[in-house]
């Protein structure tokens, strides 16, 4: 038996990314633009097809997704903060609406945003995902991205 099976690849290099970054725990956040750029420029994508936004925090990263994803610019958007637990249940509300609302946008607009916005109980968890022993969930997430692009084209085919 012979079955179909449709995927995406991680060659989408002529796509266009937009990258929404939240400015809150700046000192995680960076290396995760970091590595979120990196792995679209390993990846063929030209600085050209690449732009970044800068929010406060991961609250308002759906809004700008949302603006973004209306402007109709991108092939896939990458969202990129840090949400770290403290001691009030501020980070509950924060980490919940931005994933959330990211979420929402995608399918609302039929466009690819992936999740790059680290939601973790210390500082030393976070550092540990943006480059250390965890890996780099903005690299995670642009290689995500990547592939939906690819995805995308194949299903809309
Ligand atoms: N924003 C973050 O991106 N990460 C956090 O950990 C965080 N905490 O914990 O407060 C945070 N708060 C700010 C929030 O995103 C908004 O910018 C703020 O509430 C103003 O709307």
């Amino acid at each position: 038996m012979s079955v179909q099976t449709v995927e995406g690849d991680f060659v989408s290099a002529d796509g266009k990314y937009a990258i929404v970054v939240g400015r809150f725990n700046a000192f995680v956040v960076e290396s995760l633009l970091e590595g979120a750029l990196d792995t679209l420029k390993r990846h063929g994508v030209s600085e050209d097809n690449v732009r970044i936004i800068r929010v406060p925090g991961a609250f308002e990263i759906p809004l700008a997704v949302k603006k973004i994803a209306g402007q109709k610019k991108d092939d896939a958007i990458i969202a990129l903060g840090a949400v770290i637990r403290g001691g009030t249940p501020h980070f509950e509300y924060v980490s919940a609406e931005s994933s959330k609302g990211i979420a929402q946008v995608m399918m609302d607009y039929d466009l690819p945003v992936a999740n790059g916005i680290l939601t973790v109980n210390s500082i030393e968890q976070a550092v540990e995902r943006s480059g250390t022993k965890a890996g780099n969930k903005g690299a995670e997430a642009a290689m995500s991205a990547l592939e939906m692009v690819s995805l995308m084209r194949r299903l809309e085919a």
